[in-house]
């Protein structure tokens, strides 16, 4: 009995090697005889006493993990030098960083860990199970660190693996409570983080996180909210999301002064402090205003201005910071009198500053200069940065890479990185109420810049940290360890693994349904663009606007019913993170929806027109109710945080208070001026009697499925009337072809479908009259529609796209051929963008291609239609020209024509947007279309992506059905 644990101790030691990475933890008894933890005893941890004040913090932090987990917490103990012996029968968890650990030190010259494959290397560690320890220490975990990060981070994966969120704080993630942890014989070693220093920036705080900090930590003596014990859960958070990096809340808000405990404290916990992008050397923009005397301004002021640098320098400089150099004009803005030389004069002063306070080699302080919006161009006019400062890239505000290092940059020693935002203020719109991130999108943009040597830096936008924690876990994910997410479809798998971890494995893959088609929903409109006018979404064409608010109920009822499939436990955090974004996302979706068809139908003058103001009344307040639930959970403990305003945007800048879109009513004065009944028809605008009737649209055997056509019967006066429909051919009927309509019975619309027997129907077009007959209505009189039905067939044996109402519409993925060339192809990213996936070359490393080098895709569709002017239109993501010497650019040709190059984004100086950029940001993506010659019959599209930074979506083929929507037509039929 005893030989057995023995023999399978020694076979984990021989596989020691080959289990590296496995998770080391086990749950279930029999898997190991290493018992860590039970019901009622919990490991004791050891630390030496002189390790990094982090490292035992962190170690403290676990001790009261364990005591989530199996309730009964840990021990922590200091020691000076490792003890021959434990007081108790506890098991032992040994940690500490090497060469700052006693403990550990120990251990290793005594040949009892490895710590070769960490030692020297930046935030890596090593966790394995060590027997034999000292004489009369069995067996111990030991977790060794290359530094103290490095320790934090080996202890906290134990929390997380224990069944501790990173969110469980911050978002109430409830621990997973076990009755036992056990410790395979195994070894894990990890590290270093692919992203040198990885974050976060707190920003735009007011009111919603501003307001809940007041009410929860009170003032600081300087009448601010964000003291220490607001940041001592930042620093937490950051570090249990293994990251290491901040930019703290400056909006009115001083880190370091606001409560001084902040900047130490912050050092304890081993998280470097930054500031933003113009607030320079460690000094907030509230001091710029406060201390500098004079004008924030160089060229005036430079002496003054000097000694403000060093006095930051000089307060943080027994603490880990990065200082961010260069300077902005005051408050955000570009300056008005800096230029390069001034620029450089500016960094080279702030080096020498630096250099001198803080004793060092510049390589070895981390500084970085900020390429952010006019910043960018002095650096593009040639402007010389020194080596040892990191360029940090931004995005344009809204996701898009502005740049990626280039291939001559990518040595330089300081590195480079990117300031992404998942949160802004600014044009066309802030977006700073709730989630409104693509997943896929963020990993799109960031897998490039990884690849194109982005890493150094991360530093993402978060707002006010909560309603964010999504895409924060995301980002922060990929920036400690981009080799989980290198594949097309890893957004997908962290999304499960990350729902798996936060919920439970029975709802990962449903998880992974509604927040992929969540990213893809609010990625065509943010919230605060819907009030823009022309709306969104057509309510005449393509059935837009109620086919998106479909989209959104019916992702509504999965997450509800995920939600309600749910324990009591673990439906507050769903609710935080998942519930509640779509839960009140789809009720303004569905407000500024119901407030267009409210003016719509007012113009047609249906008595239903006021029924859809009511609607939105109710939503609006549904929306406010939907804030009360959420400041309302665990007792009030988020109270404040969802206060941003977020209905009635008039301009870029938030409303002051949520307002209702203008609503019309159906009233006297506009009542009847025809008799009761009213008719509408699909695909116009149009209403009668009053408009000129028009053709119906026309049908035919290949309209998409989701296509319908039909007749709208309404009232237009309170009272009831009966209505009949005749077909004047048998092959064409219609719903409801007979009925009455009554707003006492509440019955003021109704939908009449039609349908076509297409055996039945001739062959070639004719043209079908539907007779809409009145009946007990007086004034109202019959109304004939005529309906084009094209019997149209296809050659036999074509594969490919057909064309309905002078469409093709295919989505990039559907392609027929895929010709891989050269080591490229093509990869299909899922739920990117708009309406399915995105489609892009790859490896993303491929240099510059041409229709000879690049693979091809090749799509093939049959048009009836012949058009002089036919156009091609490409729908692509919203991604920019991230390197000026390589544009993006794809190609086509047309049935094996000569290939036609696109640049579909404008070339634009570094800091200033591409013209149609605010389209393109508002819209979720670019749409670039070209005049294509086209005859009718079956044809090939070929296409080639030219520059990895291109993700195209769908394609469009125009022969004269085109209408201009927010999503254009939907997927045409497909034959063979
Ligand atoms: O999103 C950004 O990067 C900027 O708008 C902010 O950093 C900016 O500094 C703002 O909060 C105000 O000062």
């Amino acid at each position: 009995m005893v030989f057995i644990p023995r023999l399978l101790a020694a076979v984990g030691f021989l596989f020691g090697l080959t289990l590296a990475q496995q998770d080391l933890l086990a749950f279930q008894d029999g898997i190991s005889e290493y018992k860590l933890a039970d019901t009622v005893t919990a490991p004791e941890i050891w630390v030496s006493a002189g390790d990094f004040p982090a490292v035992i913090r962190t170690a403290r932090d676990l001790t009261l993990d364990f005591g989530r987990v199996v309730g009964v917490n840990g021990t922590l103990k200091e020691f000076d030098q490792l003890p021959g012996s434990p007081n108790g029968t506890a098991p032992i968890i040994i940690a500490g960083a090497v060469g700052h650990s006693t403990l550990i030190d120990k251990l290793v010259d005594a040949g009892k860990i490895d710590v070769s494959e960490i030692d020297g290397k930046w935030e890596s560690y090593t966790t394995a199970l060590v027997e034999h320890v000292t004489s009369s220490i069995p067996w111990a975990l030991v977790v060794a660190g290359s530094d103290k990060r490095g320790t934090v981070y080996g202890l906290y994966d134990i929390s997380q693996r224990i069944g501790v969120s990173p969110w469980h704080w911050w978002a109430d993630v409830p621990p997973k409570t076990k009755t036992g942890i056990w410790v395979r014989n195994a070894r894990k070693v990890q590290g270093p983080p692919s992203i040198k220093y990885r974050g976060f920036f707190i920003n735009d705080e007011a009111p919603a996180l501003t307001g809940w900090a007041e009410k929860n930590f009170g003032l600081t003596p300087s009448g601010r909210p964000f003291n220490s014990e607001f940041y001592k859960l930042v620093f937490e958070l950051c570090l249990r999301l293994r990251a290491n990096y901040i930019w703290p809340a400056m909006w009115g808000s001083a880190f370091y002064v606001d409560d001084e405990a902040n900047g130490r404290l912050a050092d304890e916990y081993g998280v470097v402090v930054g500031t933003s992008h113009h607030e320079p050397m460690a000094r907030s923009e509230r001091e710029q205003q406060q201390e500098v005397e004079g004008n924030w301004d160089w060229i005036d002021n430079k002496e003054e201005i000097t000694e403000f640098f060093e006095g930051g320098v000089e307060r943080a400089k027994n603490w880990e910071t990065m200082y961010t150099l260069g300077m902005r004009g005051s408050g955000d803005a570009a300056s008005p009198t800096l230029t390069a030389d001034s620029l450089v004069e500016i960094i080279s002063v702030q080096q020498s500053l630096l250099e001198d306070i803080l004793n060092k080699n510049l390589t070895d302080i981390p500084q970085t200069w900020v390429l952010y919006k006019e910043v960018g161009r002095y650096y593009q006019s040639g402007m010389k940065v020194p080596e040892s400062v990191t360029l940090l890239w931004t995005d344009d505000n809204v996701g898009n890479l502005l740049r990626t290092p280039l291939a001559n940059e990518t040595d330089r020693q300081g590195g480079a990185g990117v300031y992404y935002h998942f949160d802004y203020v600014g044009s066309p719109r802030n977006y700073k109420w709730i989630n409104t991130i693509q997943l896929v999108k963020t990993w799109e943009q960031m897998q490039l810049a990884y690849e194109k040597g982005a890493r150094e830096i991360w530093i993402a936008n978060i707002g006010d940290i909560k309603p964010l924690e999504i895409p924060t876990s995301h980002f922060l994910d990929m920036a400690y360890d981009m080799s989980n997410h290198a594949d097309p479809d890893s957004t997908t798998k962290w999304i499960h693994q990350w729902a798996a971890a936060e919920f439970e494995e029975r709802i990962a893959e449903r998880t992974v349904q509604i927040l992929s088609t969540y990213g893809k929903l609010i990625l065509r409109r943010k919230y605060e663009l819907l009030s823009r006018k022309p709306f969104a979404y057509s309510v005449a064409y393509y059935d837009e606007a109620e086919a998106v608010l479909a989209e959104w109920t019916d992702l509504l009822n999965l997450a509800q019913s995920t939600y309600n499939s749910l324990p009591q436990s673990t439906r507050t955090p769903f609710f935080e993170m998942v519930l509640h974004p779509v839960l009140a996302g789809k009720t303004v979706v569905e407000l500024y929806i119901k407030a267009e068809l409210n003016l719509w139908r007012h113009r047609q003058r249906r008595t239903s027109t006021n029924q859809l103001a009511t609607d939105v009344q109710n939503l609006f307040l549904e929306d406010q109710a939907i804030t009360s639930r959420y400041h309302s959970l665990k007792n009030g403990k988020w109270d404040r945080m969802m206060t941003q305003t977020h209905i009635g945007y008039d301009n870029w800048q938030e409303p002051a208070e949520n307002t209702i879109p203008t609503l019309l009513y159906h009233g006297e004065d506009n009542v009847p001026k025809s008799g009761i009944m009213g008719v509408s028809v699909q695909g116009s605008n149009f209403s009668f009697p009053g408009d000129p009737v028009p053709t119906l649209l026309p049908m035919d055997p290949y309209m998409p499925s989701s296509e319908q056509r039909y007749l709208d019967i309404f009232t237009r006066n309170n009272g009831s009337f009966s209505y009949s429909i005749a077909s004047s051919e048998p092959y064409v009927t219609i719903s409801n072809s007979a009925g009455t309509l009554s707003t006492t019975e509440n019955i003021s619309d109704i939908r009449s479908i039609i349908k076509v027997d297409w055996n039945a129907a001739p062959a070639g077009s004719t043209e079908v009259g539907l007779k809409v007959a009145p009946s007990n209505a007086p004034g109202s009189w019959p109304i004939t529609f005529n309906l084009p039905v094209n019997k149209r067939s296809v050659p036999s044996g074509f594969s490919g796209y057909v064309e309905s109402g002078g469409v093709v519409a295919i989505e990039a993925e559907h392609y027929n051929k895929h010709e891989e060339k050269n080591d490229l192809y093509y990869v299909v990213i899922p739920h990117y963008g708009r309406t399915l996936s995105g489609v892009k070359l790859w490896p993303v490393t491929a240099d510059s291609q041409s229709p000879d080098t690049a693979p091809k895709l090749t799509y093939t569709f049959h048009t009836f239609t012949e058009l002089e002017k036919a156009r091609l239109l490409v729908f692509l993501g919203a991604t920019l020209n991230h390197d000026p010497s390589r544009v993006l650019r794809y190609a086509f040709s047309i049935d094996g024509g000569a290939p036609v190059i696109v640049q579909p984004v404008p070339t634009t100086p570094m800091g200033s947007e591409p013209s149609g950029w605010t389209d393109a940001v508002i819209a979720g993506g670019w749409t670039s279309a070209s005049t294509i010659e086209l005859s009718n019959g079956s044809h090939t599209l070929d296409l080639w992506i030219l520059e990895p930074g291109v993700v195209v979506q769908r394609l469009v083929v125009d022969v004269g059905g085109y209408r201009q929507t927010s999503l254009g037509p939907p997927e045409s039929t497909h034959l063979g």
